[in-house]
């Protein structure tokens, strides 16, 4: 469901708030220290690239911990970051920003730091970040869309997406629905999968659920991942990466390579790019789960690698 809400906020954000938020970003630069021994230098990197999208930092859905194990375990030569990364609209609505929030912008800087070449393409939800285009910020470069270039010689164009929300006409009946409502929803979720913990069932995930049943919903993400393919395509790129829709996926779309990174909210997914230039979506297990819950698969089916 986050795919068709976000998408439809994207439009609400164009047309009700302001294109430059110009807020003041909520990071204690302060600790260098974030416990990680890891060096993130390009001589320790296990893959070429990782990119990570629709962290929601500032929303209690963020998986802010999780997220952080990953990063720990998944050094790299370049880090991209592709959008909604903080949730700027949230925060404006209902200050959020825990430690382990905090922690993860420290460690995103951090690795900036150490020599980690980090790219960071704004998201609707931080579009406020999209004004500086062509900056740098404690050593991360703000680029609107980028454009990776893998081992093996491939051209991938790396945006958010949400531009894509205005030519999909299938989930405009979802205008009429929220942000809010995917946060209630999600905290619902989390209360349901609390109870069926204690009643020893696995995880589910209820906005999943809606999500496959819910079949206006199922065309748009289809609609989503062709129009995007099609548009690397006709750019001249090989393939493309992009997250959006919280949706992780890497598939062939008519000879175009369409991949999704996911989401650090439900999925726990990125993407990442090993040194010979082979690209993998990588699953990862949510280990805060109680025992007896993840079982080598996620909440979509699809095998978890990591952890
Ligand atoms: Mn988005």
């Amino acid at each position: 469901m986050r795919s068709a809400f976000d998408a439809l906020g994207g439009w609400a954000a164009r047309s009700r708030l302001p294109a430059a938020a110009g807020g003041v970003l909520p990071i204690d630069l302060g600790a260098d220290d974030d416990g990680d021994d890891t060096p993130d230098g390009p001589e320790r990197a296990r893959y070429r690239a990782v990119f990570i999208s629709d962290l929601h930092l500032g929303t209690a859905g963020c998986q802010a911990r999780q997220l952080l194990e990953f990063l720990k375990r998944h050094p790299s030569d370049t880090l991209y970051l592709v959008g909604d990364i903080i949730d700027g609209w949230q925060l404006r609505r209902k200050w959020f920003w825990p430690q382990s929030h905090n922690d993860v912008v420290q460690k995103l800087l951090r690795r900036a730091r150490k020599g980690c070449r980090v790219v960071f393409v704004p998201g609707n939800h931080d579009e406020f970040a999209r004004q500086f285009d062509g900056h740098q910020f404690g050593g991360i470069e703000v680029s609107n869309e980028a454009v990776h270039l893998t081992a093996d010689g491939r051209r991938l164009w790396v945006v958010h997406g949400d531009h894509f929300d205005g030519v999909i006409q299938c989930a405009k009946w979802l205008a009429y629905l929220g942000d809010n409502a995917y946060e209630l929803l999600l905290r619902l979720n989390r209360h349901l999968n609390s109870l069926r913990a204690r009643l020893g069932l696995p995880y589910w995930s209820l906005s999943q659920y809606l999500k496959h049943k819910v079949k206006k919903a199922l065309n748009y993400v289809m609609d989503f991942e062709r129009a995007v393919a099609a548009e690397a395509r006709s750019r001249g790129y090989h393939g493309v990466v992009c997250g959006h829709i919280h949706r992780p996926e890497m598939r062939s779309i008519d000879g175009t390579l369409y991949c999704n990174d996911g989401d650090w909210v439900e999925s726990l997914s990125a993407l990442v790019e090993h040194l010979d230039g082979r690209l993998e979506l990588v699953h990862w297990a949510p280990g805060a789960l109680p025992e007896g819950i993840a079982h080598g698969e996620n909440a979509r089916g699809q095998t978890i690698i990591g952890a």
